[in-house]
């Protein structure tokens, strides 16, 4: 798997989360860094480790931590001197802020909010300023250390507002933002204050690039952005005054061999050996999740309650091994949850334990990996069951921990992990009924039915591992990029229309392509209405007569040869299909050759990597990307995105993209307008090479031509012209002038390049 690519080469990554993922420790004199557990952490962790090990010669420096983190510089700078892989920055938030801003804003509004629970949400004094404030703090650590080629990693909701400070700052540098709980449909976001509105999605745009855990999470964002700050969107990308910023899906997922191979490690054998005395002949059920309203426990005890109710053969059979992790417990709302927890975990293990069988096992505590890994492969059902989760890794995980024999998972599916493991038994955690009946058909599931199942998930979870994911940001943050930098274009100032005008006459042999519709005359309702008129026609006559001239066009031959074809100049017709020299007959133009599949065949694998459901077909003459069996939503969206990427990647070959019945097919076309015109700028040399358009079609001519070429795009559009005219007077205006600077120049024939 590749980890950077030649295109995507940091020179440091600059991690940043609310909390630094280390705890210092101090012993014998010395300082020591260890890293706390989580998701993210181990994602990151894991991914600068393959970055080091890739990048060679010190291209690639150590990588940045920037979190909270209230240590002394002394105890940072020894942990940091030591540490050749990382870095840390802590954050110094004093408890006054950091009360409203973190235990306020993000834990008691936008955490309920995110996660739809409207009503538990609370709009307190002062929490919006003190997380600007926050929001600013961490910005002026950043804004110490940011260096040119870095790339920073913005991470969730406590930092809505940074992407944008640091945007303002530093123009060029690369910012992603991932958001790691669900972002919520506009009802719920409208919620709050237009104030709240209008700041977090501003401050999500300084980045280049917004990651969501779903495709569903991507067009809440980008919804959002069009409803309340009114930015045009076109293919998830957000564009506007200043604004240039992709939104879309990147599932978080798990170092998948960790978790598969940490099942016969010693050190979990152990914990599997003890699992399996005390679980003796009977099944294990088994859920982990920290304490949180989110999590939906109640909900899960009411369907295990009704599960020995409505499957009474089942008693005496079955553990319901409860793992709650401790969280926030310090507050009341979440101590009076635990309370009730405890209390419904009691009363069922009153109504139905025996002497020798208690129903559920109740833990308030962290496990160790190890056991953690040896419960995921021990229990017969990871029962997984948030009433909203932005993804869930503890899904992903308990897949990934299972060999043979195997056990099933049942998943909610307001988890985000649901959209990508439907092979699993999905279930509404607020259906307790459907709840109790998936808990037993996943224990009585035939073995090769889960099997099949476990195996699909596994597959998938092996491909788009956590590496695969952090690498699809780097390289969509690129592109991001890319793209940005392709699509600003300058308006023809009067300065460079004078520029322009001065190189066009020093030159001895200028080539210029004029598209015609919508370029030399204005689009009309009907392409017929759209004649050129005999200003135009003398226009053409005057600048043919001192230089060559391309008119290169849409239109079939008849109609270019109807009104140009007295005159001494080149017409293209059908995009390049015919090519007509002065005074010669119409050519048909054709090119060879079939290495342009090595070119398609990886864009659209990778197409299919991230589209369940999709897949290649090789043909002899073409590529085809089928997405019928695929998600709806999703793949209209992947294949639009498909097409976009191809249509750029092609610009160049002779290659064509129908859009078909759910298929995007490459073939060989032969000629567009690029290679028409390279065929006309090949066929001699010359010192100045001039092209205007209005076309998406003209975009192939653009990107044919030579670095030095003046290439100008007719209207707002975006493009890869050097330049652009706002509309298609402009054009007439600006011919006008260097038919006037011609004056009484040379005629072409009495000149020639060496
Ligand atoms: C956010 C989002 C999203 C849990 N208990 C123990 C333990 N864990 C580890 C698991 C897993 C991680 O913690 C928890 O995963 P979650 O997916 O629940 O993630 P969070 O960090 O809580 O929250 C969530 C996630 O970010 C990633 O984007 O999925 O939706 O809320 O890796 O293994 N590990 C050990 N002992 C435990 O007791 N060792």
């Amino acid at each position: 798997m590749q980890i950077l690519n030649d295109n995507v080469n940091y020179k440091r990554l600059v991690i940043v989360a609310y909390r630094l993922p280390f705890t210092l420790k101090r012993r014998n004199n010395k300082t020591t860094a260890v890293q706390n557990s989580g998701g993210l952490v181990s994602a990151i962790l894991s991914l600068t480790e393959k970055m080091r090990a890739k990048v060679k010669d010190g291209a690639f420096n150590r990588t940045v931590w920037v979190g909270k983190g209230e240590y002394s510089e002394q105890e940072i700078n020894s942990v940091n001197e030591v540490n050749e892989n990382f870095e840390l920055r802590p954050v110094r938030i004093n408890d006054t802020i950091n009360d409203k801003f973190y235990g306020g804003f993000c834990n008691d509004l936008i955490w309920p909010l995110f996660h739809y629970f409207p009503s538990m949400a609370v709009f307190g004094e002062g929490y919006f300023e003190n997380y600007q404030k926050g929001n600013r703090l961490f910005f002026n650590e950043l804004a110490k250390i940011i260096r040119p080629g870095d790339f920073v990693w913005i991470h969730d909701y406590q930092l809505f507002l940074l992407p944008q400070m640091l945007r303002e700052e530093f123009p060029d540098v690369s910012i992603s933002f991932f958001l790691h709980i669900p972002f919520p449909s506009y009802e719920i976001f409208r919620i709050m204050p237009d104030g709240y509105q209008i700041a977090i999605l501003k401050g999500l745009l300084g980045a280049n690039l917004i990651g969501f855990h779903t495709h569903d999470y991507a067009q809440h964002f980008l919804k959002s952005v069009k409803r309340r700050l009114g930015y045009d969107v076109i293919l998830n990308t957000v564009q506007a005054d200043g604004v240039f910023s992709r939104a879309d899906a990147f599932p978080i997922s798990i170092d998948f061999d960790k978790f598969h191979d940490a099942v016969n490690l010693p050190e979990t054998e152990k914990y599997i050996s003890r699992i399996r005395k005390q679980k003796r002949d009977r099944l294990l059920i088994f859920s982990v999740d920290r304490l949180d309203y989110t999590k939906g426990f109640l909900n899960r005890l009411a369907a295990f309650e009704l599960f020995l109710e409505r499957y009474n053969n089942m008693r005496g059979r079955v553990v319901f091994n409860m793992v709650m992790v401790p969280s926030r417990d310090t507050i009341a709302r979440y101590q009076d949850m635990k309370k009730e927890i405890e209390a419904t975990v009691g009363r069922i293990n009153g109504k139905y334990g025996t002497l020798d069988w208690n129903p559920i096992i109740y833990q308030y505590r962290s496990l160790k990996f190890h056991e953690l890994v040896a419960l995921y492969s021990q229990s017969n059902v990871g029962l997984l069951t948030p009433l909203r989760d932005g993804m869930n890794l503890v899904a992903k995980e308990y897949v990934a921990a299972q060999h043979h024999p195997q056990g099933m998972l049942v998943l909610s599916e307001l988890a985000g992990a649901a959209a990508e493991m439907g092979e699993s038994i999905l279930i509404n955690p607020t259906d307790t009924s459907a709840m109790a009946d998936a808990i037993y058909l996943a224990l009585n599931m035939p073995p090769e039915e889960k099997s099949e199942r476990i195996e699909k998930m596994t597959n998938r979870l092996k491909e788009y591992d956590v590496f695969s994911w952090s690498d699809d940001i780097l390289r969509s943050t690129s592109k991001v990029r890319d793209d940005q930098r392709s699509f600003r274009v300058r308006q023809v100032s009067k300065q460079i229309e004078k520029e322009i005008i001065r190189s066009f006459l020093q030159a001895v042999n200028p080539l210029l392509f004029f598209d015609y519709d919508g370029t030399l005359v204005p689009i009309r309702e009907f392409p017929e209405l759209a004649v050129p008129d005999g200003h135009i026609i003398s226009i053409t006559e005057r600048l043919s007569a001192y230089t060559n001239v391309v008119i290169i066009s849409g239109r079939n031959k008849d109609f270019l040869d109807k009104w140009f074809s007295y005159l001494d100049l080149t017409l293209i017709a059908e995009h390049g299909a015919f090519i007509k020299n002065p005074g010669k007959e119409w050519e048909y133009s054709l090119d060879n050759g079939d290495s342009w599949k090595e070119v398609i065949l990886p864009v659209m694998n990778r197409y299919s990597s991230r589209c369940k459901g999709a897949f290649v077909e090789t043909k002899t003459a073409s590529l085809c990307w089928h997405y019928r069996n695929a998600d709806s939503d999703l793949s209209t969206l992947r294949a639009l995105e498909l097409k976009n990427e191809l249509t750029e990647l092609i610009s160049n070959m002779p290659l064509q993209i129908i859009d078909g019945h759910k298929v995007v097919e490459v073939k060989r076309a032969g000629y567009n307008k690029g290679s028409a015109a390279r065929k006309v700028f090949n066929a001699e040399k010359h010192d100045f090479i001039l092209a205007i358009g209005d076309d998406k079609t003209d975009e192939e001519l653009f990107s044919a031509l030579p670095d030095n070429a003046i290439t100008i795009k007719v209207g707002k559009e975006t493009t890869k012209a050097r330049y652009s005219f706002t509309n298609q007077s402009a054009v007439i205006e600006f011919l006008e002038k260097l038919i006037f600077s011609i004056g009484k120049g040379q005629k072409r024939s009495s000149r020639t390049m060496e």
